[in-house]
């Protein structure tokens, strides 16, 4: 069992190396990777669709699903460059498939969108190389979802609350949802939409916007 153990742990350390060097190349280039996380159904593809329709960078997307093209043919329909992973039983993107996906996009964008496979769990402990951690949750999963699921919402550069349409029909306690993501991570940026009425969107477009503005600054 622990050579078991060994193995695993090797393997998890050559995927980090293979992120730091996906970070590096995305770096020179000026390039901004967000990766998205959240549960399967929580809007990430909805407000991806949303938010490609003109935005103020060249973006590009990467879909991670266990099984089927489906995002994949929603975000192509936008026009936007995209690459479907489909991980067959695995709950989570590893950089070393984020790295063949980075080889069949065009190389002159200024976004990648990465859409993990939908898990609130697994995916925020493998680390792909991007600039920011970005958790998705909607108000129909329930308020009490980031203290239950904390290792998220501890690393996460934002905290986008999805489908606030809805908030008149679903019992959702808004107010320990936010105290709990404070309580966890004071410093991430709060965002509310809604991917259907398009509330919320300039906000985020805006803060992304800002966070790659902020990486080229750096990098200049
Ligand atoms: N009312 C409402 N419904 C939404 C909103 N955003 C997404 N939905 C609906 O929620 C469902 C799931 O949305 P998706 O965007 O496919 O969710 P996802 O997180 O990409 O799901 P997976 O890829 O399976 O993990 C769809 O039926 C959407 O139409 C919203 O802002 N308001
Ligand atoms: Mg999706």
């Amino acid at each position: 069992m622990p050579r078991l153990v060994e193995i695993r742990r090797s393997v998890m350390e050559a995927d980090e190396e293979i992120a730091h060097r996906l970070r590096e190349m995305l770096d020179r280039r000026g390039v901004l990777m967000l990766n998205l996380i959240g549960s399967p159904g929580s809007g990430k593809t909805t407000l991806l669709e949303r938010s490609l329709i003109d935005p103020p960078f060249r973006s590009a997307v990467i879909e991670g699903d266990v099984e089927t093209t489906r995002d994949l043919d929603r975000i192509k329909a936008t026009g936007v460059p995209v690459v479907q992973i489909n991980t067959h039983g695995g709950c989570h993107l590893e950089a070393n498939l984020v790295e063949k996906a980075l080889e069949r996009l065009p190389e002159d964008v200024d976004v990648i969108f990465v859409e993990n496979v939908g898990n609130l769990v697994c995916p925020a402990e493998f680390y792909l190389g991007e600039d920011h951690k970005v958790a998705i949750c909607s108000v129909a999963e329930g308020g009490d979802k980031p203290l239950k699921y904390p290792s998220l919402f501890h690393q996460a550069s934002a905290v986008v609350l999805t489908k606030v349409d809805l908030k008149p029909y679903v019992p959702f306690d808004e107010a320990t949802f936010w105290d709990d993501v404070d309580k966890l991570n004071p410093k991430a940026a709060r965002l509310e939409v809604s991917a259907i009425k398009g509330e919320g969107i300039s906000r985020w477009i805006d803060l992304v916007e800002g966070w790659l503005c902020a990486k080229r600054e750096r990098g200049s």
